[in-house]
């Protein structure tokens, strides 16, 4: 490519191309020039946010400059690529994550001192990017930080939305949801124009027979909209590879809007094409774990998925390789059922435009695609309905029932015997409308499909795949137990803890192979280490509870025992039972005599999660944590014994405050229904103890910590289903101190019992479908043992170093690498040194 320039333009280039700052004074030079010319603001004027904005836009400028190179290396050098397609990329602030991967925090910090700010008031400016719900958003974010730390050439593509998941609330201790307009300040996208792609809505389908007799289908007269990319840069950590997540913004073809209509006074008519192109990615969907069908979601997955594949297959065709070459070039990865429709749009593609055989093409799309499934829970497996698909996508349809067409004609040979699998495993459900099954779709376009621990990598294989593992032989189903990067997760969330590693181990390289941690074992017993580490703790406790009384106005004292329940609101995650404990709890101390108060370990129980607009149960859950709080906290004889804290709005920049405090933390889900869980990992990696039960990694995390490390309790997956079928078919046994708190709930004191009542019922009377009362008693005594184990602090102080020191397991970094190499076979290109060409 350099070649074709001549020399002299190539030399004025290479004088003037933009250089990174390296010193304090560079920094501050950026800084300022930023705020006095891009943001036009002075001296005078610059307040946090435009001392945010510069140092942004100064740390912007670096990232660019790498990520232009890395670009360029990969254009130039164009080796396989991945390709990790996700509804959802939870980031969180880029500003402290990009200064810390560039390993100019210090310089940047000292130089914000300089110019009269503090780098924290300055951090605390930036909007969480929040395109995502939960655990499996923010694990695609982890995953980005990985495959750039680790040199893989990866793109992210996703969707621009111009609403993040909602703000919370807590009005009279009811959620309320307000919009999270966050795109007003963003320094970190890029507007890429240029890059627009067209993406056609329903229409319909011409077939015909061309010269040489071959049928050739055209999907016509549809509706375009087009796909503008935004681009954000994606640094590693320690290495100069800055990778990209593209995210498709959804705009009218038409240009802005009808002149026609406008000069003739429809002036709402005018904008409307406008405003229902936008709409595809104005709002992120904001339900975890649950799938509701309705069609602008159907139709933001084909217009992210057309795009990106549109993307994918214009950057091959561009090293002008053979077809077959493909899946040696490029490795996609679903991140969940959400991008399944990027199977038959390959196919479709590779039939219907590129003019390949069915075969050929469909060989191609298997090899190229890799299947992540993230749940067993049934609501939330994708179905569509076959009518709503044949009018937004027809050709798509014909292709789905080709493709499962030809798979049933493979079954039927194979399984002559079993008729009724046919039925089992169509694509096709048989039900009044007709349902496309998103998950079978996607497992018989992939050529890998992998669960998200080891646990649940087997219930898949039990349950909802198992014909699929007897069709296609268990080698196509594989476990990758999920991690986190220990960047945000460590270095950026508990900035002490990971020096006082450092110190031990010499260096920062533990947060790029974490199994180095396991050498802090070697410190368990060294008193310093020990004090450090313990001091710690408390300080991120301290700053928790300023936390806690500033924004909430509630006093908690950071002596006391901190446990922590912060995720989604779900049946399943069983916030209930947490809250039914500590009202339990409550009322054994209000029963105390003065004496054995004296003997009672204090508590604080902290609870945070949204729930889905429109999942009544699980705001009913919140509603009741906040109404224990209110009586709890304002009652003399409980005092500093006992706190509840419903934290409001929690998010990614919130758990970096939140994690680092934790004594405990609740991973206490009904055995076999969460997946994996990733924040049980993240707080014990910042020297927290889980209270779980035996479900998703929790038994991995047990099995690296130590069963003496971990509180389990609860039943186990294997026998889920016997005890909901005993539930309805023999007596149903309440367990009596469950008893006692729903009669305490009943009485009134957390206010009106009837907004309480589905939620008793639904244990009481509709089967206990997530086995609280099985499950009660051995929460309890579970707790009780950690009180007791809490009490002894030295013994405690040492579960905790032991069980950080062996979390190196959990980081995101093995996640990819395995991914890399069971999945998607792609390597690693290392980065030219600084200054290389
Ligand atoms: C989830 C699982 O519920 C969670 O256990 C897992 O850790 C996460 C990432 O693999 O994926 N699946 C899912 O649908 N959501 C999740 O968070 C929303």
């Amino acid at each position: 490519v350099e070649a074709s320039i001549p020399e002299p333009q190539r030399a004025a280039w290479k004088k003037f191309s933009a250089s990174e700052f390296k010193t304090k004074d560079e920094f501050e030079a950026e800084v300022v020039r930023h705020i006095e010319t891009t943001l036009a603001r002075s001296l005078f004027n610059c307040d946090e946010a435009a001392a945010y904005a510069g140092t942004a836009l100064a740390f912007r400028d670096r990232l660019v400059i790498e990520w232009n190179r890395t670009q360029q290396q990969h254009t130039y050098a164009d080796p396989k690529r991945v390709y990790y397609l996700s509804l959802e990329f939870l980031m969180g602030r880029a500003l402290d994550n990009a200064m810390l991967n560039v390993g100019m925090k210090d310089i940047a910090k000292e130089g914000m001192s300089d110019l009269g700010f503090r780098m924290e008031d300055v951090i605390a400016q930036e909007r969480d990017a929040a395109l995502g719900n939960g655990g499996l958003g923010r694990l695609a974010a982890c995953f980005l930080d990985s495959l750039a730390t680790l040199n893989y050439p990866a793109w992210g593509y996703a969707l621009r939305y111009k609403y993040g998941i909602f703000k919370q609330e807590i009005v009279n201790g009811y959620q309320v949801e307000v919009p999270d307009y966050w795109l007003d300040f963003n320094p970190w996208e890029f507007p890429r124009h240029d890059v627009t792609v067209d993406i056609q809505f329903y229409g319909n389908v011409r077939k015909y027979m061309d010269e040489s007799g071959k049928q050739v289908s055209v999907w016509e007269n549809g509706e375009i909209v087009n796909a503008v990319a935004y681009d954000a840069p994606i640094p590693g950590f320690g290495t100069r590879t800055t990778n990209n997540l593209r995210l498709w913004s959804s705009k009218a073809s038409k240009g802005e809007f009808d002149f026609t209509k406008f000069n003739s006074g429809e002036y709402e008519a005018s904008v409307a094409d406008q405003q229902s192109a936008e709409t595809i990615s104005a709002v992120l969907y904001p339900n975890d774990s649950l799938e509701r069908g309705k069609e602008l979601r159907l139709k933001q997955q084909y217009f992210w998925c057309a795009a990106s594949l549109f993307d994918i297959v214009r950057r091959f065709k561009k090293s002008k390789k053979a077809w077959k070459e493909f899946p040696n070039q490029v490795a996609i990865q679903l991140n969940d059922t959400h991008p399944t429709l990027a199977i038959p749009e390959l196919q479709r593609i590779l039939i219907d435009l590129e003019g390949l055989e069915w075969d050929e093409a469909w060989s191609i799309v298997q090899k190229t695609f890799g299947y992540t499934n993230h749940t067993v829970l049934p609501e939330a497996l994708e179905k569509w309905s076959v009518p709503l698909f044949q009018h937004l996508l027809p050709r798509h349809l014909q292709i789905i029932y080709d493709i499962n067409a030809i798979f049933l004609h493979y079954v039927e040979r194979n399984f002559p015997k079993d008729r009724e699998m046919l039925g089992r495993v169509s694509v096709i459900e048989e039900s009044q409308p007709k349902m496309v099954r998103m998950a079978y779709l996607a497992v018989i376009g992939s050529h890998k499909v992998n669960g998200v621990a080891e646990l649940h990598s087997d219930l898949i294989k039990t349950t909802i795949f198992k014909d699929f593992v007897k069709i296609y032989g268990p080698d196509k189903f594989t476990n990758v137990t999920n991690g986190i990067t220990p960047r945000r997760w460590l270095h950026q969330a508990n900035p002490r803890l990971s020096e006082l590693i450092a110190s031990k181990l010499g260096g920062y390289e533990f947060l790029r192979d974490l199994t180095l941690l396991h050498k802090i074992e070697a410190y368990v017993d060294d008193k310093d280490f020990r004090k450090n580490f313990q001091e710690i703790k408390y300080a991120n406790k301290v700053r928790l509870a300023k936390y806690t009384k500033e924004v909430h106005g509630i006093s908690v004292n950071p002596s006391a025992l901190f446990d922590i329940q912060v995720k989604r609101m779900h049946e399943y995650k069983r916030q209930q039972l947490n809250i039914f404990g500590v009202i339990h709890r409550y009322l054994e101390i209000k029963a105390m005599s003065p004496e054995d108060r004296k003997k009672v370990q204090p508590r604080v129980s902290f609870f945070g999660g949204k729930a889905a607009p429109g999942y009544w149960m699980a705001k009913t859950v919140i509603h009741l944590i906040c109404q224990v709080g209110e009586v709890v906290n304002n009652d003399k004889d409980i005092g500093d014994l006992l706190k509840v804290v419903f934290l409001e709005d929690y998010n990614v920049s919130k758990a970096e405050i939140i994690v680092p405090a934790s004594d405990i933390s609740e991973h206490i889900s009904t055995a076999g229904t969460e997946a994996s869980g990733t924040s049980n990992m993240k707080f014990v990696l910042n020297g927290g103890l889980v209270i779980g039960t035996c479900d998703g990694a929790n038994i991995e995390i047990t099995r690296e910590v130590g069963e003496d490390n971990i509180f389990l309790f609860g039943v186990l997956s294997e026998d889920v289903e016997d005890l909901r079928h005993a539930h309805f078919y023999s007596e149903f046994n309440l367990d009596p101190m469950l008893s006692h708190v729903f009669e305490t709930i009943r009485s009134g004191i957390f206010g009106d019992a009837g907004q309480f009542s589905a939620l008793v019922n639904s244990i009481v009377e509709h089967g206990d479908y997530y086995l609280v009362s099985d499950d009660f008693k051995s929460y309890i005594d579970t707790h009780k043992l950690i009180d007791e184990a809490y009490k002894d602090q030295e013994t405690w102080l040492t579960k905790t170093i032991t069980s950080v020191s062996r979390m190196g397991f959990f980081s995101s970094d093995r996640c990819i690498d395995e991914y890399a190499e069971m999945i998607w076979n792609v390597e690693p290109l290392t980065p030219p040194k600084q200054n290389g060409a």
